[in-house]
């Protein structure tokens, strides 16, 4: 984040207490509590709001559907969001519900301030409301002449007297906001969305119900008790109100909002109404504004009455919370929508995860525990290895502008970055073979490496798995804060001399999906019309007529190839790590399941028929970026290769 922000206040929406906390909201609360606390550990004051949305006639009639009193049952959902967030270790400072007192009075004193500016007139209102949405629609938008084109449901008419609020006033002024800062809305593709939104013109905007109770009164001086405030003017308010906007102001100085949280589903309230609101308040406009995309499950919107529902809790318990968290953040690039499969999660937990950070931890305690005593000393890393420190550096360099522009998948891909450096490293310079060469100093100096690498990293990556970083940096001996982040990322200060903590796997690998998830009928269907197919091929292939077309063969790529580089891969009965010549700008690297046959000197310099278009997979830690042709009977293994010496490269079909 750019040094002139002092402050980050950050915002979630204040969910809806007509259901009960799912992935969406998860998504929202947990991207805001990773910039709290990278802001928090950047050392910026920071304050970060969540709560509840309790007032509208959705709620009042969920209320009553279950026949319970309003308030108690606001009480009870709000309680099931809190929970949740305590259970996530959400680090919100506060948790506002639009019940409370404070805030309440803060709304009246908002209608009161645009009321007393001309803002608000007095008028009737006749139109079409969705009450699931909370939102008028002019008869132009409707789908059918009746139905709400956000949610589908049918609309009712409304016509009531009500207030109004003078949105049409607004509108070149919006469009200079929109203009004068461009990341005002990220991502950037949404601003755009707004502009042609705003562009179109705007309505007046209704404020007032009068046909149900549940919401905050008007303020007593306009003496119009039967009136009600609009739910999203209540609700939207509760960004300034949770700093004592309208009471005691206690907070204010913490506005404007550093960025709101918000899916993209509630853009229009936040980027069009709110900063109206606030012009007419005379308040400052918030730096951002950031709508993040839609998750589905396995590819189908959720919904109760599918069964599909993906229900947080029951994600995090099963796979980790900080690996949900992990996944969520990566998978899906801000502003997309993202599809959650138990799939893509367990991909990311063992490869990512697993391979790339577990398993360098592991590396580095193994090679500090077999030749150091578990001792790693950073004295000379610099003297052997100031490369791969810059090349490190430059990365986490690039890392904190990528988090407050919301690219936070980017953030991770950055990250992972120095964990690749590390790894090459090991491979490359070999500690087994420097130890082996008498080379101590240098071999230390590589634990050395590869530790900064690691406390650097669980700094950056803390924000965003902050269990796991703890642990982290316990094994490696050092905190997370202000201080660390100051030497070790934003300087280039390593860790002094310590005694590696031995620590629990941190990422257990996981083979086969842990949650039992109804399937929705339609994919059922369609899993077992796969397995009746998959079934017919099988047994036609028994009868030796599993027939191809030529085309299929040639969607194969298949290449003589040349081995350049044959290495065991370390601790593996099964694997050699090779690196084949295909006639590429560099060698394909190949992991193979061969050592039980053929040593790494029995394939150097040989050639082979390498498979080059198959997606590159890993094995133990290692890219593999091919696969090797073999045949195999009861007498072993042997390779298929060309008859006579072939250039690398040559295509073979
Ligand atoms: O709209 N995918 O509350 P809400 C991603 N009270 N995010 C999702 C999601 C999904 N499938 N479903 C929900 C409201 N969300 C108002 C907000 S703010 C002043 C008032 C997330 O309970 C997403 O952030 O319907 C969305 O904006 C929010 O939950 C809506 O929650």
């Amino acid at each position: 984040m750019p040094s002139c922000h002092k402050n980050a206040y950050i915002t979630t929406p204040i969910y809806y207490v007509n259901d009960i906390a799912h992935i969406g909201h998860a998504y929202t609360t947990i991207i805001a509590d990773t910039l709290a606390r990278y802001s928090r550990m950047s050392g910026l004051e920071t304050y970060f709001l969540t709560g509840t949305d309790e007032h509208g006639q959705k709620i009042e009639e969920a209320a009553k559907k279950r026949g319970e009193s309003t308030q108690a049952y606001a009480d009870k959902i709000s309680a099931t969001f809190k929970n949740l967030w305590d259970e996530f270790d959400i680090s919100y400072d506060k948790f506002i519900r639009t019940t409370d007192a404070d805030h309440m009075k803060g709304v009246q004193k908002a209608f009161t301030v645009m009321h007393d500016n001309g803002d608000i007139y007095k008028d009737r209102y006749k139109g079409h409301y969705c009450i699931s949405c909370e939102t008028f629609f002019p008869e132009t938008q409707l789908v059918d002449g009746e139905f709400c084109p956000e949610c589908g449901k049918p609309t009712t008419i409304v016509e009531e007297e009500s207030y109004f609020f003078k949105l049409s006033d607004y509108q070149d002024k919006l469009l200079a906001w929109y203009e004068e800062n461009p990341d005002c809305i990220l991502p950037k593709s949404k601003r755009n969305e707004v502009i042609r939104f705003v562009e179109g013109g705007l309505h007046d905007l209704s404020i007032t119900r009068t046909s149900f109770d549940w919401g905050v009164k008007l303020p007593e001086n306009l003496n119009d008790p039967k009136h009600v405030m609009y739910v999203w003017l209540d609700a939207l308010m509760n960004y300034v109100t949770a700093l004592g906007y309208g009471t005691d102001d206690a907070k204010m100085d913490l506005w404007p909002a550093r960025v709101h949280l918000i899916g993209k589903d509630i853009l229009r309230f936040h980027a069009i109404y709110w900063p109206a609101f606030l012009m007419s308040l005379g308040l400052p406009m918030p730096k951002h504004i950031a709508a993040h995309g839609w998750w589905t499950r396995d590819g189908e919107k959720m919904s109760k009455s599918k069964g599909n529902v993906v229900d947080p809790r029951e994600v995090a318990n099963a796979y980790g919370l900080d690996n949900f968290r992990y996944f969520m953040l990566r998978e899906v690039p801000f502003g997309g929508d993202g599809d959650f499969s138990q799939k893509a999660l367990i991909d990311r937990i063992n490869s990512d995860l697993g391979n790339d950070l577990g398993n360098l931890l592991n590396r580095l305690i193994g090679m500090s525990g077999k030749y150091f005593e578990g001792r790693v000393d950073s004295s000379n890393v610099a003297k052997y290895y100031q490369t791969e420190l810059d090349e490190v550096h430059a990365s986490l360099d690039k890392l904190e502008p990528l988090l407050f522009d919301m690219q936070i998948h980017r953030y991770l891909e950055e990250l992972w970055r120095p964990l690749s450096v590390a790894n090459k490293s090991i491979d490359k310079y070999q500690p087994w073979t420097l130890m082996k060469e008498g080379k101590e100093e240098e071999a230390m100096a590589l634990n050395g490496l590869i530790a900064a690498i690691l406390s650097k990293v669980a700094i950056m990556l803390y924000p965003v798995m902050p269990a796991v970083c703890s642990k982290i940096a316990t094994a490696l001996n050092f905190t997370i804060d202000n201080d660390s982040w100051s030497s070790m990322v934003k300087g280039t200060a390593l860790l002094e001399t310590f005694t590696l903590e031995k620590i629990e796997p941190l990422f257990p690998r996981v083979e086969e999906p842990l949650l039992a998830q109804a399937e929705p009928a339609d994919k059922k269907a369609a899993v077992k019309k796969e397995a009746k197919e998959t079934k017919k091929s099988d047994s036609s292939k028994e009868e030796g007529v599993a027939l191809i077309g030529i085309d299929q063969f040639f969607q194969t790529s298949l290449k003589v190839g040349t081995v350049v580089q044959a290495e065991e891969v370390p601790k593996s009965k099964k694997l050699l790590l090779l690196q084949v010549d295909v006639g590429e700008d560099e060698p394909r690297q190949v992991v193979a399941g061969i050592k039980e046959w053929y040593s790494a000197d029995d394939m150097l310099n040989t050639q082979v028929c390498v498979v080059a278009n198959l997606k590159p997979a890993k094995l133990m830690g290692y890219k593999s970026e091919g696969m090797l042709l073999a045949a195999k009977d009861e007498n072993g293994l042997c390779m298929i290769r060309p008859e006579k010496p072939k250039t690398a490269g040559t295509p073979i079909g």
